[in-house]
């Protein structure tokens, strides 16, 4: 008894500070260029700008068209190269040809030291 007491205490306290450390490595989309419903020419490339740094062989983005000539469809994949940045809390996906005017989306996952996939998206509009 003398032996386990302490140590479910030191576990308690190992879990607790391991709970609190993977609740920070959660990355949370900060920014995007063009913004969240921007409406603009075609961008060269997106920016997403992220709270943790990533890592960057389990994270990643698909870039959708949803909506041309005014009119929704089934989101259809759109070729773009997805790359880190220098500043490894920066995601890039760069369309491999000029996007045509409509709606469009991006479906990241990002993935920080903790290892958990966090999704979200970005939707913007080419004029
Ligand atoms: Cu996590």
């Amino acid at each position: 008894m003398r032996i386990i007491k302490p140590t479910a205490v030191a576990i308690a306290l190992l879990s607790g500070l391991l709970i609190s450390t993977l609740a920070q490595a959660h990355p949370k989309l900060l920014s995007s260029t063009p913004a969240e419903g921007a409406a603009g020419a075609p961008p060269d490339k997106i920016e997403l700008h992220f709270s943790e740094n990533l890592v960057t062989q389990f994270s990643g983005a698909k870039l959708l068209m949803t909506e041309m000539s005014g009119m929704a469809h089934a989101p259809m994949p759109v070729k773009a190269k997805v790359s880190g940045g220098s500043d490894p809390k920066t995601m890039f996906i760069t369309p491999t040809a000029s996007l045509t005017p409509g709606t469009y989306k991006v479906e990241w996952r990002a993935v920080s030291s903790d290892t958990h996939p966090i999704t979200g998206n970005v939707t913007l509009k080419v004029k």
